[in-house]
């Protein structure tokens, strides 16, 4: 009697069932959602353009965009405009921390993703792809609205 009764608390604890629900939902709090991604349209000789966008970080774990890719330039950086001494320079970040809760807003004179040497002219009303990497949250991958020379109207 005894030896059944241990076999059977041996099998309990093994039970794949026995903490599932420690580590539910860990694979679903990072809930980053990017929106409004738009970028102005070019010239035919323009070579660079500006990406703006919203990530809004609504989960319980800071996270941080590492990188940023697209087909549609040679270079994709993730930049920041600074006024220096009446100057705006642009530099270049590696990592850009997003707190839980937070709203990152990439708009003109701050963030944006930097698109150098563009592979083709952007033209008004077009949709290209574009790759956010997040080291928590993985790849996330939106679509970037060409717009009018007005910008995206609020
Ligand atoms: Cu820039």
């Amino acid at each position: 009697m005894i030896r059944i009764l241990l076999a059977f608390i041996v099998i309990s604890l093994n039970s794949p069932y026995a903490y599932s629900n420690i580590h539910e939902g860990e694979d679903h709090e990072h809930g980053l959602e990017i929106s409004q991604p738009w970028v102005r349209q070019t010239g035919n000789r323009t070579v660079s353009a500006a990406i703006y966008l919203n990530i809004e970080n609504k989960g319980s774990f800071l996270d941080q965009l590492i990188g940023v890719q697209s087909g549609a330039a040679e270079r994709v950086q993730i930049h920041q405009s600074v006024e220096e001494e009446g100057i705006m320079r642009m530099h270049h970040i590696n990592e850009l921390p997003i707190a839980p809760k937070e709203t990152l807003a990439f708009e003109p004179g701050s963030y944006h993703i930097m698109l150098t040497r563009l592979s083709t002219p952007l033209k008004e009303g077009e949709v290209f792809p574009v790759t956010l990497s997040f080291e928590k949250a993985g790849d996330i991958t939106v679509h970037v609205l060409v717009t009018g020379i007005a910008g995206l109207s609020e």
